[in-house]
């Protein structure tokens, strides 16, 4: 196992962390000597051990001498865990590899901390795939005014998202759908419109493979407030904390019918303005899940940091309802193009991740 095969081993490890971490970093670590991996570790869950100190401990003596190659730069600070630094030096680790630094201010520093140290120290291998993992977490510390956005939308070939006659449920396949269900697990809130709440009346629970530390919360953005409580968001508030977005000019008994429910309700007269509200409720990373007039909006405004299409093998032709409404028109050379950051096939649906530039 060579450097660059350890950083890819220590990215899958950081996945494990997934639903468990935020809003720290997914962070994931191998001790190799020469070619021969001697400890792995990643940081499992939020307040819990740091990635570094978990494989240095499955190293043992294995670590002097060795590489410890590791997805962000090791911490310096007494936060929740002591500093990976100073665990890093009493092992006798003699290099380290990070993928990227940590832009965090009060960890921050391990690259100086270890070379004064004694200790050789390289950034970057693998850098993009590391930062793209924590988008995130990096997005937090660069825009803490907002919430991280991404959009999911499952379509077929033909950017559909229903048909004309209002089935909607099953476009993507089973893999699929479990991919979503994997997705929901990392992301502090899960939002739809309306008009998606009222028609699909779906749960947007967690049911996959990953159990996360704290169920996503549920937004729903709805301007005219008209939700009836019989709606399965709204019928399980109570379990699972739900926003209701609306416009300050919202009918008044509409919104008392709704605050009834147990649901929180925040007035917003812009999509940003809703963001800022959601982020000062503690949402850092909210997953859009729908429908075509929520994802077009945020779209046009520019507030989508990630897109995760699920394209399936099918169209459903002119009447099929659009996964995007409301775009403005561009030329070619206008266009927005956005950065694939993975693109990987789900059984016959094909998984497209996509960041602004
Ligand atoms: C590392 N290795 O595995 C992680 C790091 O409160 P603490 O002590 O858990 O520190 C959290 C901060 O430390 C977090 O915001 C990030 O900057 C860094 N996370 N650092 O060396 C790890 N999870
Ligand atoms: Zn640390």
């Amino acid at each position: 196992m060579n450097e660059r095969e350890a950083m890819a081993r220590a990215l899958d490890l950081a996945l494990r962390g997934w639903g468990r971490v935020q809003p720290d970093p997914l962070v994931g670590a191998v001790v190799i000597k020469g070619t021969e991996p001697v400890g792995e570790g990643w940081h499992p869950e939020y307040g819990d051990r740091h990635a570094e100190t978990v494989a240095l401990a499955d190293a043992g003596e294995g670590a002097r001498g060795a590489t410890l190659v590791v997805t962000l730069e090791p911490c310096t600070h007494h936060g929740k865990q002591p500093p990976c630094t100073d665990a890093i030096i009493r092992s006798g680790v003699t290099r380290v590899v990070a993928a990227m630094r940590d832009p965090n201010p009060l960890a921050a520093g391990g690259c100086e901390r270890l070379r004064e140290a004694g200790i050789e120290v390289e950034i970057g291998p693998l850098g993009d795939a590391a930062a793209a993992m924590n988008a995130a977490f990096l997005h937090r510390l660069r825009n803490p005014g907002r919430p991280f956005v991404a959009l999911k939308l499952a379509t077929t070939l033909d950017g559909r998202i229903a048909d004309a006659f209002g089935g909607s449920r099953w476009i993507s396949g089973d893999a699929a759908r479990d991919y979503v269900q994997w997705l929901r697990a990392g992301f502090d809130a899960i939002a739809v419109g309306g008009r998606t709440a009222r028609l699909d009346d779906p749960a947007l629970t967690v049911r996959g493979s990953v159990l996360p530390k704290a169920a996503p919360r549920r937004v729903i953005f709805d301007r005219i407030a008209d939700l009836g409580p019989h709606l399965t968001l709204l019928r399980t508030a109570h379990e699972t904390p739900t926003v209701v977005v609306v416009a300050p000019d919202a009918d008044r008994t509409r919104v008392k019918r709704i605050a009834s429910t147990g649901a929180t309700i925040v007035q917003a007269g812009s999509l940003s303005g809703a963001l800022a509200s959601l982020s000062e409720q503690g949402i850092g990373s909210l997953l859009v899940e729908g429908g075509g007039q929520l994802a077009g909006a945020l779209l046009a405004a520019g507030l989508v940091d990630r897109y995760y299409w699920l394209q399936a093998p099918l169209w459903l032709g002119e009447g099929g309802v659009p996964a995007v409404a409301g775009l403005p028109t561009r030329g070619l050379d206008q266009a927005e193009r956005w950065r694939v950051v993975e693109r990987r096939p789900l059984d016959n649906d094909t998984l497209l991740v996509l960041d602004r530039r």
